[in-house]
């Protein structure tokens, strides 16, 4: 079995993935004749083919944006294979969420010569990478003693479990496990905001009222006209987006991008792209409205019967005058007209291209401006996500089928699984995601401002640290030259534990450092992102290689030596913990029809009975009954709750404020570029970085205009130096139109490389990205940097 890890020992060659994979593109008919001969054509049950291979639908857990229906080929134990749903397949009610590449890729992840083995024990100092090899034995004694030490010494709040994605995508995770554990014995200090999109959930609620305005995608089939503002679907899927765009598309659909890239959107769906700096999203905003408002195109009806805040006579009270948005774009207290002539300098969007953006978008009834989530990873991100808002009001698409409430966000309060049962947490403190670094180095200097909640102060330090599926240390987390230092000092956090399947950047910086199975060697449950609707069945296809373990396997281990193993686990392994979990699920949905767990195992999935749902529909339909949830019962294009703030960076009407580290930062004479990333095709952030079939899909480079390439005298695939006060990257350049002047981009998620001076060869982003917070969520802003860049 131990064969399968070694590279390429099974299936088709490197050469013949990448051929029929494209292949896959061009004749979607293509697949294995074992797979057509079992599924019956309809639903996607299990099949066995003549060579007793077994053909099963199943899903990866990672956080990646879609749940794609992958079937794995299962033979002797061992996936010799994985294709996806055949095109031919009938089930008319299920969206078609074929493979991607990055699931095509799956063995390749999973049969990795590099996948840890063992259980380690940090010998070298701390960061260095130097293990040991121990018994699992060993390493969960190492814990519960590690817990038991400093948890006497500290107290419950200096234990912290981290960020960890790659298990997000399932209901039951090592992730769950250890907090479900460390709450049974006194807590841990928990952190709040998603570095995914948590400056939008801080902000829309001003507007709204709620943060979850996504509509169900299929509301959207008539819609003559979708602006996809910074969002790249055809690589982050989004749940079901690529079903749907793609169907809008043939349809007749129109399709305007907004992003500073040319991303694979834009190349895929776009029929306008629109580049602009990025940060400079609400400049473009408020000259849109400038417009929409001067010409007349605005939906008063809707305004006056829904909003505040719109002109002088929607005021809140105690607010003096010129405070509306309408006072705003016209100048009443700056003097200055919020024309596209105003913002085409700032955004780099020319006059009339903004002037005729926002002449379609009013015109079209309904239409669809869809935020992404990168224009809101960033400084301004709160401001930008608001804006789009204030769009959608004043045009009246909120509440209306085919148009959207901008935002992007879950579908109302829509709940798939109920997840693991989850004592409640007897630490009152929370932190900001943000605020990890200094409660790992000093505690007493994060502060109610900085984001702390629930008390005044923290009691302890940082001193024990879980990171299961995470690459958050030193990868992930913005500025990571400064954390390391923290990281490095064995007198700050005494005690690091990871997991995970590759000795990645941040598995280095463990102290004990654990092989976990991946999603074949484990049960599970999938789930869909924001608009998707079903739940996908994730067995356990493949016994683990070496020692490798689930992590709940271990934490079991552990919570026997503290003591509590019955009340942890209740007697459960990790496939009944599935079953429970399904079938309290089950209880709690009543009007769903969950199959039992026995059915499960037979169909697979179970697609949820939705119907076509839009946000707010009910506050539109019925005002009286249905008050939007905010102060006033209204959309809240003023906010009187911001403006009391008095906050300059999250003003009550969300216009334009120049970004820190944006174009208009004085820095920017000495760093004159802007750098951004994007989640691109072939990794799930940094998982599957490792993969060498993912490798080959797409290089680390810079992607570089050639009017900046060449002003520096760089040429195509030169290595360039990257740089800013932080830190140093350098990788190859791909000089391209598909980047506009003064913005340079890299995808997210690459390994950190640091050579003996620091300089990283890998790519990663975060040596150069910024930990500064955000006003309101006081979350993260990776996206926000200004950089140089020079021929190495
Ligand atoms: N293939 C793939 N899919 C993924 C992921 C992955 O790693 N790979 N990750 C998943 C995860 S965890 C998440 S949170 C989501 C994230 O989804 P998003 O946050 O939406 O994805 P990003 O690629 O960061 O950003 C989307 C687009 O915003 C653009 N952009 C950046 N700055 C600006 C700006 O200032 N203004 C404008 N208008 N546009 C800007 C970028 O160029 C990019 O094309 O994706 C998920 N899906
Ligand atoms: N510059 C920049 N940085 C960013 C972003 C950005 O847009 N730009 N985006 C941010 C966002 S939105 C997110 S969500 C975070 C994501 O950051 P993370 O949550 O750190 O996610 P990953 O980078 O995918 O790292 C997950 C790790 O888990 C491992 N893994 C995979 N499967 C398993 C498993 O079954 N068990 C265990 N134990 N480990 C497993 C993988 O090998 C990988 O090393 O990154 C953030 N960082
Ligand atoms: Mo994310």
């Amino acid at each position: 079995m131990t064969e399968q890890y070694k590279d390429e020992s099974s299936g088709i060659s490197r050469r013949h993935f990448v051929k029929a994979t494209s292949a896959l593109v061009a004749t979607p008919l293509f697949y294995h004749a074992a797979a057509r001969a079992c599924t019956h054509h309809t639903a996607p049950t299990e099949g066995v083919s003549p060579n007793n291979e077994r053909v099963v639908p199943t899903c990866s857990t990672f956080d990646c944006g879609g749940k794609c229906d992958i079937r794995a080929h299962v033979a002797d134990g061992v996936v010799t294979r994985i294709t996806t749903r055949p095109d031919d397949e009938l089930d008319l009610d299920m969206p078609i969420m074929r493979a991607c590449v990055r699931g095509r890729s799956y063995r390749k992840f999973v049969y990795h010569p590099d996948r840890l083995k063992y259980p380690m024990k940090r010998v070298g100092k701390r960061g260095e990478g130097k293990f040991e090899r121990i018994s699992w034995d060993e390493a969960t004694t190492l814990i519960a003693d590690n817990l038991k030490r400093i948890t006497a010494k500290y107290g419950p709040a200096s234990r912290y479990v981290h960020v960890g994605t790659a298990v997000s995508g399932g209901t039951f995770s090592g992730d769950a496990m250890v907090r479900r554990l460390l709450n049974l014995t006194g807590g841990y200090l928990p952190y709040y905001h998603s570095v995914s999109m948590g400056n939008t959930a801080a902000a829309t609620p001003y507007t709204y009222g709620v943060a979850a305005s996504g509509s169900s995608l299929d509301t959207l089939l008539d819609t003559k006209l979708v602006i996809l503002w910074g969002h790249n679907t055809t690589e982050t899927i989004f749940g079901h987006s690529n079903h749907y765009f793609q169907q809008m598309k043939n349809n007749g659909t129109r399709f305007i991008v907004v992003d500073p890239r040319y991303s694979d959107t834009a190349s895929s769906l776009a029929d306008q792209w629109i580049p602009l700096r990025p940060s400079t999203d609400n400049a473009l905003m408020d000259a849109m409205m400038y417009v929409i408002v001067s010409e007349n195109l605005h939906d008063k009806a809707f305004i006056d019967r829904y909003a505040i805040g719109f002109d002088e006579d929607t005021m809140p009270e105690g607010v003096p005058a010129n405070e509306s948005l309408v006072a705003y774009l016209m100048g009443a207290k700056d003097g200055i007209k919020k024309t596209p002539e105003w913002a085409e300098p700032i955004t780099h969007v020319p006059a009339q291209t903004i002037r005729q953006l926002a002449r379609d978008y009013a015109n079209t009834k309904p239409a669809a401006l869809i935020q992404g989530w990168g224009p809101q990873r960033h400084n301004c991100g709160e401001r930008t996500a608001r804006g789009s808002t204030l769009l959608a009001t004043i045009t009246g698409n909120v509440g209306v089928k085919g148009g959207w409430a901008a935002g992007y966000g879950g579908i109302g309060n829509r709940k798939f699984t109920t997840g693991p049962d989850m004592p409640d947490n007897p630490v009152p403190a929370k932190i900001s995601v943000m605020n990890w670094v200094q409660a790992a180095d000093d505690a007493s200097k994060v502060t109610p401002q900085d984001g702390l909640t629930g008390a005044e102060k923290l009691t302890s330090n940082i001193r024990i640290l879980f990171s299961l599926a995470g690459n958050y240390l030193a990868n992930q987390n913005p500025d990571i030259n400064h954390t390391i230092k923290v990281l490095e000092d064995e007198s700050k956090i005494e005690f690091i534990v990871a997991s995970d399947l590759y000795l990645t950047p941040s598995a280095r910086y463990a102290d004990l450092l654990l092989p976990e199975s991946s999603f074949m060697e484990r049960w599970n449950i999938g789930e869909t992102w924001g608009t998707g609707n079903y739940l996908l069945l994730s067995e356990k296809l493949i016994d683990s290689p070496f020692e490798a373990r689930s992590d709940y396997e271990w934490l079991r281990e552990v919570a026997a030596k503290l003591g509590v193993e019955k009340a942890f686990s209740q007697g459960r392994d990790e496939k009944a913990w599935i079953e429970h979990i399904w079938e309290a699920s089950r209880k709690a949905l009543p009007d769903e029809n969950l199959p039992s767990f026995a059915d499960l195992q037979i169909q697979r999935r179970h697609l949820f009975k939705s119907k076509p749902y839009v946000a707010f529909e009910d506050n539109i339909r019925d005002p009286q009954n249905h008050p939007f949830a905010t102060p006033s019962g209204k959309i809240e294009i003023f906010s009187k709750r911001l403006y009391d703030m008095q906050h300059p960076e999250i003003p009550a009407l969300s216009h334009y404020v120049p970004a820190h580290e944006g174009p208009e930062d004085v820095l920017a004479t000495k760093y004159p570029l802007q750098l951004i990333t994007w989640k691109g095709k072939n990794r799930a952030n940094s998982t599957q970085y490792a993969n060498p079939w993912l490798q080959e899909v797409q290089t680390q480079k810079l992607w570089i205009n050639p009017l900046d390439a060449e002003k520096r005298g760089i040429a195509q695939g030169d290595s360039v130096r990257i740089h800013n006060d932080r830190g140093i990257s350098m990788v190859p350049a791909e000089v391209t139109q598909r980047i506009m002047p003064g913005v340079v981009a890299m995808q997210a998620g690459a390994w950190w490389q640091p050579d003996a001076n620091g300089v990283d060869h890998g790519g990663c982003a975060n040596v150069l990205s910024s930990s500064r917070i955000t006003a309101l969520a006081k979350g993260n802003s990776h996206q926000t940097m200004l950089v140089e860049v020079a021929k190495a």
